[in-house]
């Protein structure tokens, strides 16, 4: 038995190889961390026994991520080759003590042993998450589905609309990401203002979209995360077929509808979501 041979490894693996073959990754987009379970680390432990890379000290101080253990994806890889060199593609990270410095246990053998370039604001993500709900959000995925993308261009960078736009496809869509989604406009991509826009939203809904570039996703394992994206990305590809034979003159659900669907299923949709 080796460190690819744990559950939790073929778990990333999987969503990295899933995501590629549902296109979500061109060449080297998107990126993927995960923060560890006490019990995931304890396994990994028995496989590593020294750090392939000493400390390194961090932009950004993370007192709530202090000890924590992460799978990240690695600058510049593709996720197109995690199957065949998973030890490039990604690797093992441990923060520090006091949240100030991390340091590579495994992995990321090529590109300099770096980690993803979005790494920081994907611990700032992380960190809120885990402040929120520790057991609830483990993984944070950012990636590329056409048709999410290209709704971004054509809708209103309005929370509102949007989340109400696509729940209205399918009742598995406000039961999948009862929060909405938020949406940011175009901004260059790996910056600290995006990190903490981003950042600013995470603290409301599990899902945020970049405009004109992708989605990013906080959850609570591989399966809801992909899920989420899944649902999302479908929704968004039903929206705008709709849209193309018909324009704004098609069914919906009514607010007393969604209502009921809340009801039911104790989804705890927000007011200002449901009411039309
Ligand atoms: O290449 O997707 O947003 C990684 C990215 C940056
Ligand atoms: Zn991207």
């Amino acid at each position: 038995m080796g460190i690819l041979d744990l559950d939790v490894i073929k778990e990333f693996i999987r969503l990295c190889e899933d995501g590629w073959k549902l296109g979500y990754h061109e060449y080297h987009g998107g990126n993927v961390t995960y923060r560890m379970k006490p019990e995931e680390v304890k396994e990994v432990q028995n496989f590593v026994t020294k750090p392939v890379v000493e400390w390194t000290e961090m932009e950004e101080k993370h007192t709530s991520l202090a000890g924590e253990y992460f799978l990240v994806k690695g600058a510049g890889e593709c996720f197109r080759n995690t199957v065949v060199r998973p030890q490039d593609v990604f690797g093992i990270v441990q923060i520090n003590k006091t949240g100030t410095e991390y340091r590579v246990l495994w992995g990321l053998e090529k590109n300099g042993r770096r980690p993803t370039s979005e790494f920081m604001p994907h611990l700032s993500i992380h960190s809120i998450k885990k402040t929120a709900d520790a057991e609830k959000y483990r993984v944070v995925y950012h990636c590329h589905p056409e048709n999410v993308i290209i709704l971004s261009a054509v809708m209103p960078h309005d929370s509102k609309t949007i989340t109400r736009a696509l729940w209205d496809m399918e009742p598995e869509c406000p039961m999948t990401f009862p929060t909405g989604v938020g949406i940011l406009d175009w901004a260059v991509p790996g910056t600290v203002d995006l990190g903490r826009a981003t950042g600013e939203l995470m603290k409301k809904h599990d899902v945020v979209i970049w405009s004109q570039h992708g989605i990013l996703v906080a959850g609570r394992d591989f399966d809801t995360t992909l899920g989420v994206v899944h649902t999302i990305e479908k929704s968004a590809g039903m929206l705008l077929r709709i849209r193309q034979i018909a324009g704004d003159h098609y069914d919906r659900p009514t607010e007393e509808q969604y209502r009921e669907l809340d009801q039911i299923f104790h989804l705890h949709l927000p007011e200002e979501y449901v009411k039309g």
